[in-house]
């Protein structure tokens, strides 16, 4: 029997990617929004198999960045499903982890990535072309905003609609859960505040399991009606492609490497790499600080000022520098439309501008929670339904209200080419290898990933473990953004009088 829709008004995020004009190019291979649209209809009902609603169901994808992903995350929603973006980054035990929390009931799968999970007891696999062809099957196309298919129960804003893992202080990656109404709010607030056009076509370079390349980057053209050409990261190959589009999104390391290819290059190929990069309408940075050179290089390069902006998985996005400028090196700029932040004491009591305190933010776009963990999920906002978001920032002095980030008020809490790491976490797995008796790991400031990985080792007695040695035995267990660097032996730790590593020391 068909259920009742359920209550609350149905999800403004579907509702907006479905609704754009149906010849318009979604992804630069071809695919319009029109052919999303009907095609996605045909495959929510191959994953429904006669059932109303997958009623909040996990359905993992493991599938590259392109079209297929696009129309697997459309379906999945449609159907009423929470999408768990899986990566071939992962090693056995990572997506295992991520599996056991997640408890998807199927996952959708490239060929090419099925090896990933071979070593895994994983739920069922729908092979990703076979949901493909759902369209060529000839079923007819529905319509869930006219109601042409009374047998699905579309999802409201409230229902989950995406499970992303992100590391924290304790323990493994948690699953932080979105709303599709969190998710919408987010894009919502950066269409106006980036000023998104139909006629954008962003350069898509970010993996999509997480926050900045799934929800700001894919969807944020998605939502505006724009075209998403998706290209693997290589310098070069971006430097050639700016001539063809006009946004790109980046954490600071891509430019980091983009200045590195432009350095090198004779100084009339320099001009036509800026060329292509001048008609660019905005190029952002976030996920990590860009550095204030980086910032003034890249502009001198390109004419370009990169705008940076700040979010987290849990919060969306927060603050951004302004469209129309200044666009600060070194700062991130204003609330977004709809968010409010607060910089706090300990006691959550806001501090006086210019000095520094904790983030907490207050916006539409935070997530439900983490994923099975109550606790951690209570822990994460305050009495007055702040989320501490764990960075020390400072609004200037001067009454404009601009954002500047000084760090984490945890030192175990790494990024490293945008990617949050646990120091914790690397930790627990080094202290598996046999040659190591103690270890800390801490993030050494590194000019190209931001924080490098550095494990400081207390060798047991007639071994001299080396980076390499760790790095290998570490990459069965941890994606390899996550390995050490960098090795450090010690013949101690410094500890204070609790026994505490102090790792402000070692850094
Ligand atoms: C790759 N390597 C890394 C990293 N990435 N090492 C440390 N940290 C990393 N992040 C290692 C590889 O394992 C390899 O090691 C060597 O570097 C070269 O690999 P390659 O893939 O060629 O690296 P790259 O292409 O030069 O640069 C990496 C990258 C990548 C493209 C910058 O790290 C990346 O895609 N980062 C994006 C992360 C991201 O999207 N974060 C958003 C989180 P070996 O030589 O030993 O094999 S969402 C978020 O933070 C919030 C919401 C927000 O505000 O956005
Ligand atoms: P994630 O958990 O991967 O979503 O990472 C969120 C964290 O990335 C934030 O808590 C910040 O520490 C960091 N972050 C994001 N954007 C910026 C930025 N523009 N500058 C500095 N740090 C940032």
């Amino acid at each position: 029997m068909p259920q009742p829709a359920p209550p609350g008004p149905r999800s403004g995020l579907l509702d907006r990617l479905l609704g754009h004009r149906a010849d318009a190019m979604a992804i630069a291979d071809g695919t319009t929004y029109g052919e999303l649209a009907t095609h996605s209809a045909a495959q929510a009902r191959l994953l429904l198999a006669g059932r109303p609603s997958l009623a909040g169901a996990r359905i993992g994808v493991l599938v590259p960045p392109g079209p297929a992903f696009v129309q697997a995350l459309l379906a999945i929603w449609r159907a009423g499903g929470v999408a768990v973006p899986l990566t071939p980054l992962h090693p056995a035990p990572e997506l295992a982890h991520i599996l056991s929390v997640s408890a998807p009931e199927m996952v959708i799968v490239d060929p090419g990535l099925a090896i990933h999970l071979d070593q895994l007891a994983t739920p069922p696999r729908l092979d990703v072309e076979t949901l493909l062809a759902a369209r060529a099957r000839g079923t007819p196309p529905g319509d869930l905003r006219s109601g042409g298919t009374p047998d699905v129960a579309p999802p409201t804003n409230a229902e989950p609609a995406l499970m992303l893992f992100t590391s924290g202080t304790t323990g493994k990656p948690k699953g932080v859960r979105l709303s599709h109404g969190g998710i919408a709010a987010t894009l919502d607030s950066l269409h106006q505040a980036w000023r998104w056009r139909p006629d954008d076509r962003l350069l898509h370079v970010l993996p999509l399991h997480h926050t900045h390349g799934l929800i700001v980057a894919l969807l944020g053209a998605l939502w505006a009606g724009a075209t998403v050409q998706f290209a693997p990261f290589d310098a070069t190959a971006v430097w050639k492609a700016f001539a063809d589009v006009s946004v790109f999104m980046a954490v600071p390391t891509m430019y980091v490497r983009l200045m590195e290819v432009f350095t090198a290059a004779p100084p009339e190929r320099q001009a036509a790499l800026a060329a292509g990069a001048r008609g660019l309408r905005l190029c952002t940075s976030g996920s990590a600080a860009l550095p204030a050179e980086l910032h003034a290089s890249f502009a001198a390069a390109t004419g370009q000022a990169i705008l940076e902006r700040y979010g987290m998985t849990e919060i969306g996005m927060a603050l951004s520098n302004r469209y129309e400028g200044p666009r600060l090196a070194g700062s991130v700029g204003v609330p977004l439309p709809g968010v409010t932040v607060d910089v706090t004491d300990d006691d959550g009591r806001p501090v006086p501008d210019g000095q520094p305190g904790e983030l907490r933010v207050r916006s539409p776009q935070l997530f439900i929670d983490y994923a099975g963990d109550a606790q951690a999920t209570g822990a994460a906002t305050d009495h007055q339904g702040r989320f501490r978001t764990g960075d020390t920032a400072i609004r200037a002095a001067d009454g404009s209200g601009v954002v500047r980030l000084l760090g984490r008020t945890s030192v175990d809490i790494l990024k490293s080419g945008g990617y949050k790491l646990s120091a914790l976490e690397i930790e627990d797995v080094l202290r598996g290898h046999p040659a190591v008796a103690d270890v800390a790991v801490v993030g050494v400031p590194d000019a190209v990933w931001g924080d490098r990985v550095t494990a400081c080792v207390v060798a047991r007695a007639g071994h001299t473990p080396t980076l390499e040695e760790l790095q290998a035995f570490a990459a069965r267990t941890l994606a390899p953004y996550k390995l050490p660097r960098a090795l450090r032996l010690l013949a101690t730790l410094p500890r204070n009088a609790m026994g505490k590593v102090q790792k402000s020391l070692l850094k």
